[in-house]
This record gives structure tokens, sequence and C-alpha cells, in this order.
């Protein structure tokens, strides 16, 4: 069964790493400034066996030490729990000092 879209707002309110996207869809977008290559796809890995784990899949590109993270479901059009759970975990494996772009 599809998840229900969340109000953005609300949703927002205990993420303060992640903005709502201006495009036409609802979505969220954090980006990540990493040391290095190896840093920035070692993190993509990690979040990459939790979309496998969870079948959600995030939208997202990599410059050098640079990740750029969309999150959205879909089958909802629009931004779910389990897109709250995958910006959960990638705060947490976020670099805490200087990760921010
Ligand atoms: N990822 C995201 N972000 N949203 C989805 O709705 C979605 C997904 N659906 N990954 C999954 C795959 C679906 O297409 C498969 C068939 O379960």
């Amino acid at each position: 069964m599809t998840d229900a879209r969340l109000d953005l707002a609300q949703a927002l309110q205990d993420l303060p790493d992640w903005v709502a996207d201006d495009g036409p869809r609802q979505a969220i977008r954090r980006r990540l400034v990493f040391a290095d290559f190896n840093a920035a796809f070692g993190f993509m890995t990690r979040v990459a066996l939790l979309a496998d784990k969870m079948d959600h899949h995030p939208e997202w590109s990599n410059v050098y030490n640079r990740v750029e993270v969309l999150l959205t479901t879909h089958d909802a059009d629009g931004v779910t729990r389990r897109d709250i759970e995958m910006a959960r975990f990638i705060d947490q494996i976020a670099p805490r000092a200087g990760g921010e772009a």
C-alpha cells in the first residue's frame, strides 16, 4: 500500500538541514560536501544499501566531493514517512562539521 503524503512544513520542522524543493513536485533536498570523492562515494554507498533494503530510492547527483539528494515518493507524488526515514538516516551518517554546502 502507498504511504500518505505528509504535511511538508511539519515534516521539515524536525529536519533543519533539509529544504522544500522548489520544483513542481513535493520533495525535500539537502546538499552535502565531503572531504573528497572517496568520502562522498562511501556515503552514497551506505545510502544505496538502505535504498535497496527499503525499495525506496533517492534522486541524487554527485560531483567530486559534493552530493545533492532529493527525496520524494513517486508512488504518492509527494513526501512520505519513507522519505523522512531516509532523511534521518542521511543526517545520522552525514559529516558533522563542514558538511553543508
Ligand atoms: N523510490 C521512490 N523514491 N519512490 C517510489 O515511489 C519508489 C521508489 N517506488 N523505489 C518503488 C521503487 C517502486 O517503483 C517499486 C516497484 O517498488
